[in-house]
């Protein structure tokens, strides 16, 4: 009974209520004597959120437009790296793309055809952008990724070679070679088409392995192999920590003796102790990035100044366009920011050792490099 007294009250009589105080003349007294008040406490407010925000964050990454300066010619950049210096290195596949006829299964379709003839890697100013350095012609059938370590030595992978190559830096000529060239395979002395390769500063390094290969290969700093982990997944749905459906690019976050893989067509980030302490360790599941909205994974970067990885991806059923983006590694592994949309197809990204600058390597033209800045000296930000 007291339950519908209370309904034909909320029904008729509190409208009625609100009718009647439209005529009661104090009522609107009230409201336009207070109105200014509340008008200036709602504006404090604002502002106080505004000013918490821009704390919180730093100022946006942003698109440096002219970039690279002059004629720089570039096929399909497959692969980007920077150095200790913060000078730019660019894998480019010149004048011959990954196309439907490359491959007849995973063997590279015509090996008559040779190496590629042009200079494959470039090496570019910091500020300008203006090519310093090339060499590679005469090496390679079909880059992919590209890694410089803390000692500016240049690693490759190569995926008709089914190779990686390690360059000490300022010589031309390959100090080591891992894999045996145009024959793609799956036990300890073969790869197939590897992607990418991470140097630790102990000089450990790591490699993806690869499009038909679902795994992470360990090595000393002398090329033997301390371990390996991971399946071959050929579904887009991860059945287990480490089956992996394309792992395409890794990087090391080595103040957690963590490497991270980015598992491509599983749309997620899997990362795993990197055993720089303890190798018995290596491989054990350590955390993931997930979730519809990260895309198809083709590449990361981890920077430590703001302890976040970046990322570019590429469309997935969720999410419809390539993209930018930054993960959190500090936190819960949200996505702290998406920085770029593209229409071109992003493949690899680099970080500059100040983490403020960000360079993306893609495949389709007009776009084949761009730089991302983000300006911390911006005195708009607190
Ligand atoms: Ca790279």
């Amino acid at each position: 009974m007291t339950g519908t007294v209370f309904r034909v009250l909320l029904i008729v009589a509190l409208p009625m209520g609100c009718f009647l105080r439209a005529f009661d003349y104090k009522y609107w007294e009230y409201v336009i004597d207070t109105y200014p008040e509340l008008i200036s406490k709602i504006k404090e407010a604002q502002l106080h959120d505004e000013a918490m925000e821009s704390a919180a964050l730093p100022p946006p990454l942003e698109l440096v437009e002219d970039f690279p300066h002059g004629d720089v010619r570039l096929g399909q950049v497959s692969g980007v790296a920077v150095d200790q210096s913060g000078d730019i290195y660019v894998f480019h596949r010149a004048d011959r793309p990954w196309a439907q006829d490359t491959f007849n299964g995973n063997v590279f379709n015509n090996p008559k055809q040779g190496p590629i003839q042009s200079n494959v890697i470039l090496k570019l100013n910091k500020k300008t952008g203006e090519v310093t350095e090339s060499f590679g012609s005469g090496k390679f059938y079909l880059p992919h990724g590209l890694t410089v370590d803390n000692d500016g030595n240049i690693w490759t992978t190569d995926v008709a070679l089914h190779q990686v190559l390690k360059f000490e830096k300022g010589s031309q000529t390959p100090s080591l070679t891992l894999g045996e060239a145009l024959v793609p395979g799956s036990d300890t002395s073969h790869f197939c088409k590897p992607t990418d390769v991470a140097v630790a500063s102990n000089g450990e390094f790591f490699v993806a392995d690869g499009y038909c290969n679902g795994r992470v290969l360990k090595y000393s700093a002398t090329g033997t192999l301390l371990g390996q982990w991971g399946t071959r997944s050929t579904s887009n749905v991860a059945t287990s920590d480490d089956d992996f459906n394309i792992p395409h690019s890794l990087t090391l976050v080595e103040g957690r003796d963590m490497i991270c893989v980015a598992d491509r067509e599983h749309s997620r980030v899997q990362c795993f102790n990197a055993g720089l302490t303890d190798n018995n360790s290596t491989g054990e599941f350590m955390r993931s990035f997930h979730g519809g909205a990260l895309g198809k994974m083709f590449a990361i970067s981890y920077d430590p100044h703001g302890d976040v990885i970046y990322a570019v991806s590429g469309p997935n059923q969720s999410m419809r366009k390539a993209a930018g983006l930054t993960l959190d590694m500090a936190g819960t592994g949200v996505i702290l920011e998406k920085w770029e949309n593209f229409d071109e197809q992003p493949h690899d990204i680099a970080v500059s050792p100040d983490g403020i600058d960000l360079y993306v390597g893609l495949l389709s033209p007009p776009r084949l490099l761009e730089k991302f800045h983000r300006d911390v000296e911006d005195p708009m930000v607190g």
